[in-house]
């Protein structure tokens, strides 16, 4: 990992040439040249394996086509030279013996069973477009799903072949959307776009741009951006920061080293986020510390917020949240007094129920306080390429785009979101209502280790369909348990490709150096399978033909242009909203009805929802169901990502295993003793859902002795497959219901009530997904009983 320790990116000795509107990198040397032996191409890394960012690379290939390293681009604004640990090893990624090399095959009636053949490409595209184009006709388009995983490269393209296809069923099966859209919903319903820290990242000469200043102070806000680097916010940009100054307030119930080199930490209770914010509000609203003139010029809606947070005092807060009073007084008199304050916030705030109220109340303290749109705030990030919410909408004929799943029950999915509701889709699939599903496309999603909530119903959904494809680098316990044909993906080591979207908006290209296998790209299979489906909505010859078609629609560059100018910057300046260029109508104004930032929201109230920001607890915990806290006493957080591990991926890796051995909970020493465990033995996590199995870490990092952490997306790709390779035993998410937010968006991934007991040789597994066993009906009836069960107590 680039660590703390090395020196802070400086941009000195990297020159910038403007060409028309666009900024760019003058390169000395061609994007492929020679250094002795080694070919050396430039390029970006965005996916796969997976990862949010596209850092600049140089790939090292020899004189037999073979990666030999990989090495940061010092010449590329974004990363500044410095790499990861999974970017720094992908020649062992790349080069991994259980890599899939070639389509394979199964017998339905085979599923579970580690039984493949191996079959042509042509063999497998016949048999998708034959199987699929069947369905279609026989139950409609709308019976087939696509389905991706997180932020890797594939929106665009998973999006045109589901709606080229004719389905309106694209989905991410993560409960409640409650990754990033929740964040995005929060600031487009309040100020019409989604806003980011600005740590310089719009501008190629970074941190030396005359229009650019240092924020005075930083809260990062349920994010742990140096290991995360998520939605293409570079974690180190915040160290280099730091050393020109900026100080941290850090709100996370765990220690990080950015927590201890903080100004303040607030170690909060998870899943009270929107409470900490609306207590901040209450703070700076009634002792006078908001911008007047700003919220009096270009807030929508303030006196109505000022009304709301009466009820959310401080003292409350402090109760609700676990942080003492004086710290959230503190840190409000920090948000509202630094010029300019800003804030990186991360899933954690996602992942709660009521997580678009959440956002909004975070966002809202950013705004009356007047850090939006200036130097070092919180900033807009001008598109090169807006394709990453979808491509091609309109190839969805409107009356099957009517049958979206999730529609009926949440009118928000109407207000510009082009998804499928993924906890109405996961009952539809093991239910068959409001119409039955019977075949799905995965690609980039390992639903059963890592994104699906209950991943018992999911898996039941699976097997009810009558055809699964997956298209993946490595075997899965998803793949494994129910696929019909896999098809092999290459890494961006070995594809041509663009950087379409998510956040920091400058152009990339991701360029091939090698060949594994029969490994085709993501976008060479979407192209090929989509070509079949519906050859006008796919027209081109080629990838390289597909980008230039998708740059030249958007941008003034082929494919060729960019490769040479990559990474190219559009123009970007601030205050905007004075200027007219938030707006497509030109006039001055943010991007919403009234013009203003409607801290009341004209959007929310459209959707029939409280146009207000609020809090609820989550449930269960302590706040909801203080009646389970004698039988499960532990508030218990999921997923904080590890260095070396992205999601489901890269445990079969052996660096990166080594970074990160097994599945852990973490328990602080008063908490261990008082259950009588110790490092390294195995419990079962157990709450009202589910239980999973992990090893103990005593840490001090959670210090409150209520709170513990599991890591998620756990299995072994040493294991049996036949046994799922230990998928249904290690996943937490047996523990999370799936339950969404009044919205459909939000779901509580990141906070439930559970108790530990060892594993004994007793009872040492869950088995297989037991589709015998399972309830089956709405999980909210299982919650309501096992409720009701402790009442009766
Ligand atoms: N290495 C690696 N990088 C990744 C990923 C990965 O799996 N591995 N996944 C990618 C994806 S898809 C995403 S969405 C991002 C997510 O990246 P982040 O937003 O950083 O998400 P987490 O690491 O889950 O959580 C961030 C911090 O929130 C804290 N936290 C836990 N519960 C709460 C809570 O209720 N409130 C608050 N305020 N804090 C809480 C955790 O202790 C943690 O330190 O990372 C991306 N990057
Ligand atoms: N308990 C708990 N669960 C969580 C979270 C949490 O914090 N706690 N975080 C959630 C979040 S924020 C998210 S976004 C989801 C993420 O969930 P997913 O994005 O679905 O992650 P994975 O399960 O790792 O599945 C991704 C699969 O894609 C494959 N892959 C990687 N790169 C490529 C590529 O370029 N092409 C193809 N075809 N395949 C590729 C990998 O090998 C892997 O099998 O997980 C969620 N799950
Ligand atoms: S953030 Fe890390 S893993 Fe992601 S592209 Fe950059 S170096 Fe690679
Ligand atoms: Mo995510």
């Amino acid at each position: 990992m680039a660590d703390h320790g090395i020196e802070g990116y400086n941009n000195s000795g990297v020159s910038t040439q403007l060409v028309g509107d666009y900024q760019f990198v003058d390169h000395e040397k061609p994007w492929r040249y020679q250094e002795g032996d080694l070919t050396v191409t430039r390029g970006s890394a965005w996916s796969g394996p997976g990862c949010h960012d596209g850092c600049g690379v140089l790939l090292y290939t020899d004189k037999d086509g073979k990666l030999v390293k990989c090495e940061g681009d010092p010449e590329n604004p974004y990363n500044g030279g410095r790499l990861c640990v999974r970017c720094l090893d992908v020649p062992e990624v790349v080069y991994h013996k259980d890599r899939l090399l070639y389509p394979m095959k199964r017998d339905p009636k085979d599923r579970g069973k580690d039984k493949w053949e191996r079959i042509s490409w042509e063999e497998a595209v016949d048999l998708v477009v034959d199987t699929f184009m069947d369905i279609k006709e026989k139950y409609g388009a709308e019976s087939v799903v696509f389905g991706q995983g997180t932020g890797r490269d594939i929106a665009a393209y998973i999006t045109r072949l589901c709606w080229s296809f004719g389905s309106p069923n694209y989905v991410l099966f993560l409960s409640g959307c409650a990754c990033y859209l929740p964040r995005v919903a929060g600031f487009a319903a309040t100020a019409g776009s989604f806003w980011v820290a600005d740590c310089s990242q719009e501008f190629a000469d970074r941190y030396d741009n005359p229009q650019y200043q240092v924020p005075e102070t930083m809260f990062v806000w349920g994010n742990y951006p140096l290991r995360a680097n998520s939605d293409g916010f570079y974690g180190h940009w915040v160290i280099d920061l730091m050393k020109r100054g900026m100080e941290l307030v850090v709100i996370d119930p765990k220690v990080t080293w950015m927590s201890t080199h903080s100004k303040l930490h607030l170690a909060i209770r998870p899943g009270t986020d929107a409470a900490l914010a609306l207590g901040f509000l209450n703070i700076i609203i009634n002792e006078d510390l908001y911008d007047h003139d700003f919220v009096d010029r270009w807030t929508y809606g303030f006196d109505e917020l000022a009304e709301r947070v009466q009820e959310y005092t401080p003292e409350r807060i402090a109760e609700i949240t676990w942080i003492p009073e004086e710290k959230i007084r503190a840190a409000a008199h920090i948000l509202a007094e630094s010029k300019p304050c800003t804030m990186q916030w991360g899933v954690a705030v996602d992942m709660t129920k009521e997580a678009l109220p959440a956002s909004q109340a975070i966002a809202a303290c950013f705004q009356i306080t007047g850090n939006v749109d200036v130097p070092g705030g919180i900033i807009a990030p001008p598109e090169i390429l807006n394709y990453a919410g979808g491509w091609g909408r309109e190839l969805c004929p409107e009356e099957t785009w009517k049958k979206r799943i999730g529609l009926d029950k949440y009118p928000l999915l109407n207000f510009g979101f082009q998804i499928a509701q993924p906890d109405e889709l996961r009952h539809a699939m093991a239910t068959g209502k409001p119409y039955k599903i019977h075949a799905t496309w995965l690609q980039q999603n390992n639903v059963l280790s890592c994104m699906g909530a209950d991943p018992t119903e999911q898996y039941i959904g699976l097997m009810n369909c009558d055809f699964n494809v997956s298209v993946d680098l490595f075997m899965t316990p998803t793949i494994m348990a129910t696929s019909d044909l896999v098809l092999p993906a290459s890494t961006f080591t070995e594809r041509d490709g663009i950087r379409v979207g998510d956040g920091c908006q400058r152009g990339e290209v991701i360029n091939k150096v090698c060949q594994v296998g029969e490994c085709k790209s993501d976008m060479e299979i979407n192209l090929m399978v989509g070509k079949r489906f519906n050859p006008e909505a796919w027209p081109w010859d080629n990838v390289d033909d597909m980008f230039s078609a998708m740059l030249t629609a958007q941008t003034p560059f082929t494919f060729e242009e960019l490769r040479e100018k990559h990474p190219v910057y559009l123009p970007f300046s601030y205050r905007r909203y004075e200027t007219g260029l938030l707006r497509g109508d030109g006039q001055p104004g943010f991007n919403t009805p009234t013009g203003r930032i409607e801290l009341w929201s004209t959007f929310y109230n459209n959707a029939g929802m409280d146009p207000l920001p609020y809090f609820e607890e989550p449930i269960p915990g302590p706040g909801s169901t203080p009646e389970l806290l004698d039988e499960y006493p532990l508030v218990l957080t999921t997923g904080a990502r590890p260095w070396s591990l992205f999601h489901s991926e890269h445990r079969q890796v052996q660096r990166m295993r080594d970074l990160k051995k097994e599945c852990n909970v973490y328990l602080n020493a008063e908490t261990a003793e008082k259950y009588g465990l110790v490092d390294g033995d195995w419990v079962w996590v157990e709450n009202i859902y589910g239980r999973c199995k992990s090893k103990v870490e005593v840490t001090n990092l959670y210090q409150d002795p209520r709170v513990i952490a599991c890591d998620h997306a756990w299995w072994h790709p040493e294991g049996d497959p036949e046994k799922l390779y230990d998928s249904h035993d290690l996943n937490v998410n047996n523990l999370l219901p799936g339950i969404p937010g009044k919205s459909g968006f939000g779901s509580n991934y990141k906070t439930t009530l559970v108790k530990l007991y060892k594993v004994t040789p007793e009872d040492d597994t869950n088995g297989p997904f037991q589709r015998d066993n399972y309830v089956g009906q709405a999980l909210t009836d299982r919650v309501a009983e096992a409720i009701a069960a402790t009442k009766n107590k």
